[in-house]
């Protein structure tokens, strides 16, 4: 029996097979009654297989397996459809699987969502700078892009291109998913911008962000690239209504 009031957390892999293990592991150790789901990318190194061979698979693991790799935007994109379908998830938490993310702040997230936010981000730069083990070019390049999206976009948040997040379901159902035009890591910033113009209540938490413990990274300059376009036409969206966006 699912519970009227579950919270599906939405992890999108690419090869993270390593990480897999820790953080459902972490995850479930935060909050028990979490449902997962995982959106596989063809990631050759055995992570459907092992997925299937866990106790919860099918009950409160889930997978999506895709064909190959398509972009972190289209795989969330899935998972919110998949969690839309079963109106069951009333929250929804989007997550990196790579272990950046700490699993102890997703019933952090939850609380706020019961109380009076429609939307958790997790801030990297609110209060401070929390970032572990970093390079110091990663983290510059990290803080002029969220300057850059703030001056273009105005949107007062702190870290706007951060990717750990939680939503009431209410939210999910207003964004015009089929319409995100993004791909790579800009969809992190489209999608918490137009929640702020739908006039979602917003609030960041802080976080501390590690760099991933196992695996390689999926930055790439093409996706870079897509991002300072990307947002550079949201700041054009300033002009439109939201009911346009
Ligand atoms: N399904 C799917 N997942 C992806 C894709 N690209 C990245 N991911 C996942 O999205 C999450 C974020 O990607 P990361 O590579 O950690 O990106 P990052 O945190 O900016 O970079 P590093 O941590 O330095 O590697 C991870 O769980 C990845 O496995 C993709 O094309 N498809
Ligand atoms: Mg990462």
């Amino acid at each position: 029996m699912v519970e009227p009031n579950s919270t599906l957390v939405i992890i999108p892999t690419y090869a993270e097979r390593e990480n897999l293990v820790e953080v459902t592991e972490r995850l479930w150790n935060a909050a028990p009654d979490l449902h997962i789901l995982i959106v596989d990318d063809a990631s050759g190194d055995g992570t459907p297989e092992w997925l299937r061979t866990q106790p919860q698979f099918g009950s409160t693991l889930h997978l999506i397996e895709r064909d190959g790799k398509q972009g972190l935007a289209t795989a969330y994109i899935k998972g919110f459809q998949w969690a839309l379908a079963r109106p069951h998830y009333q929250k929804v938490v989007q997550m990196d699987a790579d272990l950046s993310h700490d699993p102890m702040v997703v019933p952090l997230m939850l609380r706020e969502i019961d109380g009076e936010w429609d939307m958790v981000i997790g801030s990297r730069y609110i209060n401070g700078v929390r970032v572990l083990n970093w390079p110091i070019s990663r983290l510059l390049l990290s803080l002029g892009a969220a300057q850059y999206v703030r001056t273009l976009t105005r949107m007062p948040v702190t870290d706007p291109t951060g990717g750990f997040k939680c939503f009431r379901r209410s939210v999910l159902e207003k964004l015009p998913l089929s319409h995100v035009r993004s791909t790579g890591y800009a969809f992190q910033v489209e999608i918490s911008y137009i929640a702020w113009r739908l006039d979602f209540r917003i609030k960041e938490i802080p976080i501390v962000f590690e760099d991933r413990h196992a695996g390689t990274s999926k930055m790439s300059q093409s996706i870079a690239r897509e991002a300072i376009w990307r947002i550079l036409c949201l700041a054009f969206k300033n002009f439109l209504p939201a009911s346009r966006l």
